[in-house]
């Protein structure tokens, strides 16, 4: 079934909380919580070893309500089993969206075009396990007969990015390999990786769904060629692996056609670390690892899939979301994890998010005249504390932050741990409560402060709090808990587009770019400047003249 067609703006929901907005706009959650003794249990949902306190967000259980009749009005059940059941729900691209089929228990049925495609599904992880088994144990080795060391992804976008942060998260789990990523079309980025690693112990990934793109393809040349300096071309099927669904050009580019991985149209790279783009973190951490981050995934496909709206965490999650963006008109959104595994975690939402729901048409084709695709950043706590948080305490700007945290670190070492997680429970009440001038007050007075002085200080010190935020806490960081924290997000970024009535599975905001650098990397060869903006020839002259 298609996605409902119709502005949000329509609905009796959008009005009624535009109302509620009015009411509930000016009032503090310091107050809320003095009212209501059981506003944490009442706002928290525990799924599995996850816990989600969504309390300290400037909401009423009358705000949930309509947001959730909000969820209801834009038919989101049908919009979530259209999801999963494979109906073409990506209508620019005429595809279904089925990453979530990548994940699905092996006696799934998931029909795309009236054909079960889990059987593919599971051949392709098959050989991604035998693949990882092989080079692991040294069984397949490199053009001198050595066993692989080094493993490079040369991929961009969503063949980079995904894979990139989970091998970065879960390197406590991480084998003998190292795993290195070139994405950009930067020559310096792929010449430096090439002074680390050596030819006749390493295994080039080429990631590239198309076989097409750019960076990846200028990449891989450079790296062949500069393999080629010390291997022969016979070599080159050895140790060059690809994942892509254009095996003719993968096979001209001299990749043995065993050594391809495919993929197939209905999953989009910023969702596809779950196909064979994943085969890098296979690699990385054993199949075992790869298997249990998707089956993690699975068990939130199948609580958003099943759980209640008001006890759904991605549900809940992508409505304070819409809160915020659309009635508070909140800018951002920052997305702090507790760990520094997850560093990678933020920028790799950015793409999932900015480039799904980034959209200012709707899916009638007509301009929105309402905000959609919320701005994601973040960088781990407590490092960001030190950097940028000044501006989410004291700044102008609303802030929703998403806060996520362990129980238990890795290394068992709990006396970091323990005051991480003091910071991270800190910050939160802070954000919630901050310090009246009252408070301040007290403070410079026990301090001896003289008035004239303490006076001029206090608007400084005060702080508004009412800063609105979620805690996610999760039992310990592993492959299964990672693959449902990303499903999570995977989820929200749906819902929300679902209810903005726009599409969220295309990008094509991405192509004029490309298009304006390909003719212009013609007119930079021939040295020739055709007719641009006088601001572009003047650059692109200063660059020919200089370069
Ligand atoms: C993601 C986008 C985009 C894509 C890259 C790489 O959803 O489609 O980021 O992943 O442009 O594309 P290829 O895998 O085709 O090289």
């Amino acid at each position: 079934m298609a996605l409902a067609t119709f502005s949000p703006l329509k609905t009796a929901s959008w009005t009624a909380l535009e109302n509620h907005f009015q009411e509930i706009k000016m009032q503090s959650m310091k107050q809320m919580f003095q009212d209501d003794a059981s506003r944490a249990e009442k706002f928290t949902i525990k799924w599995n070893d996850f816990l989600l306190d969504y309390s300290k967000n400037r909401v009423s259980e009358g705000t949930i309500e309509l947001l959730l009749k909000l969820a209801d009005e834009m038919h989101l059940k049908q919009a979530i089993a259209s999801y999963f059941d494979g109906a073409i729900i990506n209508k620019t691209e005429d595809r279904a969206v089925l990453h979530t089929a990548l994940r699905a228990s092996d006696d799934a049925v998931i029909k795309v075009d009236g054909k079960n495609v889990v059987p593919e599904i599971l051949e392709v992880k098959n050989k991604i396990k035998n693949f990882t088994h092989e080079i692991t144990a040294g069984i397949r080795k490199g053009y001198t007969g050595k066993p692989f060391t080094d493993v490079v992804n040369i991929g961009i976008g969503g063949s980079d990015l995904g894979p990139a942060m989970v091998v970065e998260a879960l390197q406590y789990y991480q084998n003998h390999l190292k795993v290195h990523f070139v994405s950009n079309i930067d020559g310096d980025h792929v010449h430096e990786l090439l002074k680390t690693i050596n030819p006749e112990t390493t295994l080039f990934v080429i990631v590239s769904k198309t076989f097409t793109t750019q960076e990846t393809l200028t990449n891989s040349e450079t790296i062949r060629k500069w393999f080629l300096k010390s291997a022969s071309q016979k070599d080159v099927a050895k140790h060059f692996v690809a994942v892509s669904t254009n095996l003719k050009k993968v096979t001209d580019f001299g990749i043995d056609a065993n050594n391809v991985f495919p993929m197939w149209d209905w999953v989009g790279g910023r969702f596809s670390l779950w196909s064979a783009v994943g085969l890098t973190i296979s690699l990385s951490v054993g199949y075992d690892h790869f298997d249990a981050l998707l089956k993690g995934a699975n068990e939130m496909d199948d609580h958003f899939k099943t759980a209640e709206f008001d006890q759904n965490i991605p549900v809940i999650l992508a409505l304070l979301s819409i809160w915020y963006n659309n009635f508070f008109e909140a800018e951002s959104e920052a997305i702090i994890p507790y760990t520094q595994y997850l560093q990678k975690l933020a920028p790799y939402l950015q793409q999932g998010i900015m480039e799904s729901n980034g959209k200012s048409v709707d899916r009638n084709g007509d301009i929105v005249n309402y905000q959609t695709g919320t701005i994601i950043w973040g960088e781990p706590g407590t490092n960001s504390q030190h950097a940028f948080f000044q501006l989410i305490h004291q700044g102008t700007k609303l802030i929703p932050t998403d806060f996520i945290g362990f129980l238990k670190p890795l290394y068992g070492d709990t006396n970091h741990h323990d005051k991480l997680m003091s910071n991270f429970f800190a910050q939160t009440e802070a954000l919630l409560n901050g310090k009246t001038e009252d408070q301040v007050r007290a403070e410079f007075t026990k301090l001896d402060y003289s008035t004239g002085r303490a006076e001029f200080l206090i608007p400084f010190k005060v702080f508004e709090g009412n800063k609105p935020t979620n805690t996610l806490l999760i039992e310990k960081l592993s492959p299964k808990r990672l693959g449902a924290l990303v499903a999570m997000y995977e989820h929200k970024i749906f819902v929300q587009g679902v209810i903005w009535n726009i599409f969220s599975y295309d990008q094509w905001g991405v192509e004029l770019g490309k298009q304006l650098a390909s003719s212009i990397l013609e007119e930079i060869n021939s040295g020739q400047v055709k007719q641009h903006d006088s601001s572009t020839s003047n650059l692109l002259h200063y660059f020919l003249q200089n370069k």
